[in-house]
């Protein structure tokens, strides 16, 4: 069982544009929500799935997951969300619930931006007529505001950093690495982001407040990747909006939250048969539906899931764990006859891991002992042996050799 959930998604976005509701459709876990500003003031956590093909069809087995779901060939792995406060111009100040916002960010390895597509809020979350306010300004105010909170969190050290780096046997890399760690920041990020930025790292002394700011936008780009999910694309508004959103170079899913949280609910109440994401549902049950239940159904189906194939709830997920954060799954087992653990339960777990994770970080990322022990390890499907530097590859199946024990 894989302990810590791999990655944590942050929801993010100003006040009443839906994060709750996609929060609480993707976890079914209960998040207040309401049409005024402000209704989240604690952030929510819970636990939700990416959702990937499983290999058991491809294998012609029957699997007993147990870290993960498999619903109809279809895996489901927990991943971990949190729903956050929203967020006006001027949070970075301390602005409405500002500064208790971005901290509930601080964890995030990734965002997803709940922009309201329809233009129907304004600034500030109240509602307005839709079209009247451009969603375009909510996605640059957002990155505004979190780069001006990372720049004010590293305003004070940062002098006497530049100066330390430059002076002395220190490099800069290893003092930003120490500084902002609490923000889930890590060396690859900020190396990453002064290579991006083109400023020199011998002299930091000599940046600019520009460059500076340049730099820390960078970086906020680079460790806390974004993608916009665009809500509320069942009120008609213009078209134009999401081409708009495009061009400003992020992933721009079309969602409908309020839709998948009806759907997910009636599938846990067993009334349909649907899996988050699907491109359609069965009502199972229409004897325990009532008419207007049924009219709010079928109208789900036909304005939302056949024009746009999805509610893009699920989609935006996937995109945050398999784009932005470039991650695969692979199967790690103990039996390669058998493709099952020591108990014999087949393909029991399914991990997500970044690319680029060799066959020994697997072993690793399972159990420490057995990173420590490993000897080399045997991709499933081609039967070959791997050693301990081959990186992985999306839905490997591995068994792991170990001078313990397989896994
Ligand atoms: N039409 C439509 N309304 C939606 C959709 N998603 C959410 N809403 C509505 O938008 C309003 C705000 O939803 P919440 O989920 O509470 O929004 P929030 O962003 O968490 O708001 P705060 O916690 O106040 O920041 C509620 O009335 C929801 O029912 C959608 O896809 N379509
Ligand atoms: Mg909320």
């Amino acid at each position: 069982m894989q302990k810590s959930y791999s990655r944590l998604l942050g929801i993010v976005g100003k006040p009443n544009t839906g994060k709750s509701t996609f929060f609480s459709a993707a976890t079914l876990a209960p998040a207040e929500i309401a049409n005024y500003p402000f209704t989240t003031i604690k952030p929510n956590r819970g636990v939700g799935y990416v959702r990937t093909p499983c290999v058991h069809e491809e294998f012609k087995v029957q699997d007993n997951p147990v870290n993960s779901l498999c619903m109809e060939g279809v895996r489901l792995i927990p991943v971990e969300f949190i729903d956050c406060a929203g967020l006006v111009p001027g949070a970075w100040q301390g602005r409405g619930l500002g500064n208790q916002f971005l901290d509930e960010i601080r964890k995030a390895d990734a965002l997803v931006h709940i922009v309201d597509a329809s233009g129907g809020t304004d600034s500030e979350g109240r509602l307005c007529k839709p079209g009247e306010h451009d969603p375009l300004e909510d996605v640059k105010f957002l990155e505004h505001e979190i780069t001006m909170w990372m720049a004010n969190i590293l305003k004070r050290d940062w002098p006497k950093i530049a100066r330390t780096a430059e002076s002395e046997a220190s490099d800069l890399l290893t003092m930003l690495e120490e500084r902002l760690s609490g923000l889930s920041i890590k060396r690859s990020h900020i190396f990453e982001a002064i290579r991006k930025s083109g400023l020199n790292a011998e002299k930091p002394t000599a940046w600019s407040d520009e460059d500076y700011l340049k730099f820390v936008d960078t970086l906020r780009q680079v460790a806390k990747p974004m993608l916009i999910a665009a809500n509320k694309i069942d009120i008609p508004a213009d078209e134009q909006n999401l081409e708009r959103m495009k061009k400003l170079n992020y992933l721009v899913v079309p969602c409908c939250a309020e839709a998948e949280l009806a759907l997910r609910r009636a599938a846990e109440k067993k009334l349909i048969d649907y899996k988050p994401g699907d491109c359609n549902f069965n009502i199972t049950n229409p004897e325990q539906l009532t008419q207007s239940q049924i009219k709010a159904l079928e109208t789900i189906r036909e304005k939302i899931l056949l024009k746009n194939g999805s509610t893009g709830v699920q989609d935006a997920i996937n995109m945050a764990f398999f784009k932005l954060l470039n991650m695969i799954t692979v199967y790690p087992v103990e039996d390669l006859e058998h493709l099952a653990d020591h108990n014999g339960r087949v393909l029991p777990d399914a991990y997500l891991v970044p690319y680029g994770t060799s066959a020994r970080q697997l072993a690793y990322i399972v159990h420490t002992e057995l990173g420590e022990s490993f000897i080399y390890a045997v991709e499933a499907r081609e039967r070959q042996r791997i050693g301990e530097d081959h990186i992985l590859k999306d839905r490997d199946v591995i068994s792991i050799v170990s001078a313990k024990k397989r896994a």
